[in-house]
């Protein structure tokens, strides 16, 4: 008989960083409706419109459900066994004739979401042995972790505002009403940061009147890139207005005074000039953040995916110190997770181990920029890679070039990917291995539990039965990990289960939790607010906070260098082009979602009226625009929202392509903005892709054609 009454059970998001518990209901075997978790004491029962569209996904007829390989154009099912030798075999007879390096691997956003992926990718990663690794990492956050590295000696002691407690945040380069916050783990963002505008000052700069701007007490419109000279100047103001209060750090900081006498040299008329901002208004948040008992500046992606990202980071760092908020509760600290990720055994940050073979850019953290991977693939020589396996990820619409680097994958001679689509890039695999529903699986947080704003885990265990033939995503790394060894003729034992990883994690940590208690609290455990614990945990050689550690001065003094030869000028009759985030997009890879994809389109180039008209160019018109490497068309939307000379595309558009088997997706308009990005536009410090800030020129497409 049918069962008429509901269950509800109960499970953290995979899908953005506000790791929302959520409720999900079922009648019977079938899931009915998701809502947020009230009970949840950490999201309180926020949901975003992605956190319904679990049930598009749940039942779209494109997921994979069983592995394939590619015939000609056809794909073929096969069994997991068959995969995982054959593609073993394939991989050593590579790597025998070319070299380890000759295999690439790129794991894409999702693994960060996945205890299966997260806690596993590592053991591939070191069987295949191989220098070629790429991730998403290096078109999102490679300046915070080699700042973090680099002052704090460890690459995951990533200070997070204290969110619940500020009274001032000024926030560069990130608009959470979209994205839900960005290292800065906080779900139901928007309530929180409405607060602090209720009980202080929110501060947005950003070159975009974004959401966040429009909930914000004051919007400072950037002009793009130019973040590194208003950080400079709030410095030089902050210099006027007091001194740094640094007393509570005592004998654990070194080199500030290298910091003071710099910015005694700099000039704040002459620092602003590029910025757009007024010197009152620097002036008045300079002020604002001094007097505030509670404040804190934070950059995210707008800030560190451009030239001067890592100069950047670090300057926030450097404010933060000024004010005495850093490692202060209403301040900026790190959280201390109940599984640490940053004891013994973790990777406390690298660069320069080696270089990239064409470019010779450096490792950072053991990987190369993605922005290398399709010269890397392109150009002959020892050390050429031939192969490929990619994890949960689409370079083809998330990386510079995307569109060309599309095309060096289709020439390589083994593609493997892990994911449940047929997109973009994964169109190109010879073998596709797909992951089961996140539904299955256990998954605790790894990384969002540590850069939460508050001390929080949470075990969401199944919901619902994997079905017959799927393979946990560990067991997928580990059967692709095997496959190479058995076919290299070494041993090879079998991993240890997630729960087992998860038990050894908890127990490095201090939080007394096991794995039986988290098993009980299936709503999530609230460990309470951040403790300051950033001296206790420094990891630097000299045991102190680095204020002015070689690298990242030296970095800073050549970003100065460059400002004072004028060498922030772009073009000037090109626009500069940022991106953005909605709150229905998630990257690239949402669109097949009927709940996320209704309604107005929202692919369009933001353009300023004045840019428009100076152009000839009307709201509606289809316009081309062009960089270095690429010319796209698309239609514009006239908005004063954009400061002039600033044009706004979001990522993750562009699916109309031969072999993408995303059947909703295909009708969502839209070309990709990476198809304008330029690979040679690097953040400086680490190679960060420069995402934003990107010259081009938009003309109105009937004349140019
Ligand atoms: N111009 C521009 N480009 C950008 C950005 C920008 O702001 N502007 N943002 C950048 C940022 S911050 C990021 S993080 C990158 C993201 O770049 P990527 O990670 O390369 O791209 P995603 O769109 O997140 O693709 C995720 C892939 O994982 C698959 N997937 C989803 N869940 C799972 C799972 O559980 N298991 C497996 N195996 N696969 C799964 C999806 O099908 C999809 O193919 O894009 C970057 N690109
Ligand atoms: N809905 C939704 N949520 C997401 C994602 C998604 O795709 N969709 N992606 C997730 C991922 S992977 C990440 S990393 C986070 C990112 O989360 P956020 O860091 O909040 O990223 P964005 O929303 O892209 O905001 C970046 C802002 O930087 C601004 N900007 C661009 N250039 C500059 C500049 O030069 N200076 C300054 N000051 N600002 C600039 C842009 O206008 C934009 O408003 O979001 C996550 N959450
Ligand atoms: S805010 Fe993020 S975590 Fe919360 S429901 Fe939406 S996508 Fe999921
Ligand atoms: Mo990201």
């Amino acid at each position: 008989m049918e069962p008429t009454t509901d269950t509800l059970r109960y499970r953290a998001c995979p899908l953005c960083e506000a790791i929302c518990g959520l409720e999900f209901r079922f009648r019977g075997d079938t899931l009915r409706a998701i809502h947020g978790d009230p009970e949840d004491p950490f999201s309180r029962g926020h949901i975003c419109p992605k956190g319904n569209a679990i049930l598009d996904l749940e039942a779209d007829p494109d997921r994979l459900q069983q592995p394939m390989r590619r015939v000609g154009a056809d794909w073929q099912p096969v069994s997991w066994e068959f995969a995982f030798a054959e593609i073993g075999r394939e991989l050593h007879a590579i790597q025998s004739e070319s070299g380890r390096d000759a295999v690439a691997m790129y794991f894409g956003n999702p693994n960060v979401h996945h205890f299966g992926l997260g806690a596993y990718v590592p053991f591939l990663a070191r069987a295949v042995g191989t220098r070629n690794l790429y991730s998403a990492s290096s078109v999102d956050q490679w300046p915070h972790q080699l700042v973090c590295w680099q002052m704090y000696g460890h690459q995951w002691l990533l200070p997070i505002p204290d969110l619940d407690q500020l009274d001032t945040f000024v926030m560069l380069g990130a608009n959470p009403l979209a994205s839900n916050g960005s290292l800065m783990t906080a779900a139901d963002v928007t309530e929180r940061l409405k607060a602090i505008a209720k009980r202080g000052h929110l501060i947005v700069v950003d070159p975009r009147r974004t959401e966040t701007a429009a909930i914000a007490s004051q919007h400072l419109p950037i002009r793009p890139a130019s973040d590194f000279c208003f950080l400079l100047a709030l410095l030089t103001e902050l210099r006027r207005i007091g001194p740094p209060r640094l007393a509570v750090y005592a004998n654990q900081l070194r080199g500030f005074e290298r910091v003071l006498d710099l910015i005694d040299t700099l000039d704040t008329d002459a620092l602003l000039a590029p910025t757009g901002i007024a010197r009152a208004d620097a002036r008045a948040v300079a002020e604002t953040l001094y007097s505030a008992t509670n404040a804190a500046v934070y950059g995210r992606m707008g800030v560190s995916t451009q030239r001067f990202g890592t100069v950047s980071q670090y300057l926030i760092q450097l404010i933060n110190l000024y004010l005495g908020q850093l490692d202060r509760a209403g301040g900026v600290l790190p959280n201390e997770p109940a599984f640490p990720i940053t004891g013994p055994g973790t990777s406390r940050g690298s660069r320069g181990r080696w270089q990239s073979r064409v470019r010779g850019l450096p490792e950072v953290s053991g990987e190369l920029p993605v922005a290398a991977l399709r010269e890397e693939i392109e150009t002959p020589g020892v050390g050429q890679i031939r192969a490929l396996i990619s994890v949960a990820g689409n370079p083809a619409l998330s990386t510079p070039d995307g569109a060309r680097l599309g095309q060096a994958i289709s020439q390589l001679a083994l593609y493997v990917a892990v994911d449940p689509y047929l997109n973009e890039t994964t169109r190109h695999a010879h073998w596709i291995l797909p992951p089961p529903s996140h539904l299955g699986e256990d998954h605790y947080d790894l990384f969002f539990n540590a850069f939460a704003i508050r001390r929080i885990a949470r075990l969401s265990q199944p919901i619902l039965p994997l079905p017959a033939g799927a393979l946990p995503q560990w067991q997928i790394l580990q059967g692709l990990t095997h496959g190479l060894q058995a076919a290299r003729g070494e041993p090879h034992q079998p991993w240890p289960d997630p729960r087992t990883v998860l038990a050894q994690g908890l127990a490095k940590g201090s939080s007394g939790l096991t794995v039986a208690d988290l098993v009980l609290s299936e709503h999530g455990i609230d460990l309470g607010p951040l403790q300051p614990s950033l001296l206790r945990r420094l990891q630097t050689e000299s045991g102190a906070i680095e204020a002015a550690p070689d690298f990242l001065w030296q970095l800073l003094q050549d970003a100065v260098q460059a400002w004072l030869r004028g060498g922030l000028a772009a073009p000037t009759d090109a626009l500069q082009l940022i991106g953005r985030r909605h709150v229905r997009s998630n990257n690239s890879w949402m669109h097949n979602s009927e709940r996320l994809v209704k309604g107005k389109p929202r692919h369009q180039l933001l353009m300023h009226p004045e840019d428009a008209a100076s152009r000839g160019i009307v709201d509606g018109a289809t316009v081309q625009i062009r960089s270095r490497v690429g010319t796209v068309q698309t239609e514009v939307v006239l908005s004063a929202d954009v400061r002039p000379g600033v044009v706004s595309l979001p990522h993750g558009f562009g699916h109309q392509q031969d072999g993408v088997r995303l059947h909703r997706a295909a009708h969502v308009n839209g070309v990709s903005c990476n198809d304008l990005t330029d690979p040679e536009h690097l953040d400086g410090g680490t190679g960060n892709a420069a995402l934003n800030g990107t010259p081009v020129w938009v003309t109105c497409a009937d004349q140019s054609a």
